[in-house]
């Protein structure tokens, strides 16, 4: 479908400044990380222990969905969940405790940064890949049953749409017509192993004609191919009228995980990509949206905030095994 719906010039600018303060997240995640993992990559070192799974790249399948969300609209990012996370309006100070590992995280440092869980912003994960596809058909029966208005989301990687789950929760999606939304974060890659070695369809979205569902399919990462898509699923949504995939053409510019030396891709893929932040931003200028100065002025209010979340996090302690029994919730 084309893109026909524009974003007001706050949605832009919403979506634009929290395109860049995700981007700058995941590069401190990724210098807080990599401490204490070298010279030989430890993945146990360091104040961030465990593996680390960042978004650099994939912004716009988070904006330009949560753009049109509430508070009490469901939202579930996969085992890559740092940029839904943040569109989600997670509180940055007690994510980044979580993924440090402690007491004052979102759940007392138990989940670390693949299982992230906001009970205020109704946003979960889950490092058990397709999981989420499950778990978001679950919030969007729950809300049918209630009589509510809110949507259900849920994010999965083109990897993950190939989990059985997958077709279980499409089916009983589109048979009880529930207000659910599957975005498909088509990065190319598994790991390792490319889409077209692992999936027997070229686009993910015409799989949704099998179960009663809306296909939209979004190209070249373009935010605001997602904008648009993602307004008229949540419109149909909210409507009574069923689930719909959207499938986004997006890329990581990153490696799978921090540590990944990515021999699977040659050096000319890794330099046709491109970066979607820097083609919103001169976008944004030259249509007279934003200034320069506008877009300095973003990031140094987003390097204050992040300066606060990972002081926040520093200076909390860490869990004693004496209080392992207590609720991990607040
Ligand atoms: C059920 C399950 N199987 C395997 C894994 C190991 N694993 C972690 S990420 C990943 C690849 C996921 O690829 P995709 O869904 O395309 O998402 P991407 O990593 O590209 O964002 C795999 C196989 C897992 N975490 N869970």
């Amino acid at each position: 479908m084309s893109s026909n719906i524009d974003p007001t010039r706050e949605e832009l600018l919403w979506m634009y400044s929290h395109m860049v303060l995700s981007r700058r997240y995941e590069r401190m995640m990724d210098r807080v990380y990599m401490e204490g993992k070298t010279p030989v990559f430890d993945m146990a070192k360091g104040p961030v222990p465990g593996e680390m799974h960042l978004s650099d790249g994939q912004e716009p399948c988070a904006v330009g969905v949560c753009v049109h969300l509430n508070d009490d609209d469901y939202a579930v990012g996969s085992h890559r969940p740092h940029h839904v996370a943040i569109a989600k309006g997670v509180d940055l100070d007690a994510m980044t405790a979580e993924i440090f590992g402690r007491t004052t995280g979102l759940s007392r440092g138990r989940g670390g940064h693949m299982h992230l869980y906001d009970q205020a912003k109704n946003f979960a994960c889950s490092g058990i890949v397709g999981q989420g596809i499950g778990i978001g058909v679950g919030h969007a029966l729950a809300i049918k049953m209630k009589g509510g208005s809110q949507v259900s989301v849920a994010w999965v990687g083109e990897g993950g749409a190939n989990q059985g789950i997958f077709h279980e929760a499409m089916n009983l999606a589109g048979l009880w017509k529930l207000p659910y939304i599957l975005v498909i974060e088509d990065n190319h890659w598994s790991v390792s192993v490319s889409k077209d070695r692992s999936t027997a369809v070229a686009r993910n979205s015409d799989r949704a004609a099998g179960y009663g569902a809306v296909g939209e399919y979004v190209d070249k990462n373009d935010v605001w191919g997602v904008y648009a898509a993602a307004k008229r699923a949540v419109d149909r949504a909210r409507a009574g009228e069923g689930p719909t995939i959207i499938e986004i053409q997006t890329h990581r510019l990153v490696g799978h995980f921090v540590g990944d030396p990515e021999v699977y891709i040659s050096r000319e893929q890794k330099q046709a990509l491109t970066d979607p932040i820097v083609i919103m931003r001169d976008r944004l200028v030259a249509e007279g949206h934003m200034t320069e100065g506008d877009a300095e002025r973003i990031e140094e209010e987003v390097a204050q905030r992040l300066g606060v979340a990972e002081e926040f996090a520093r200076s909390s302690s860490e869990p004693q095994p004496a209080d392992i029994l207590e609720s991990a919730l607040h």
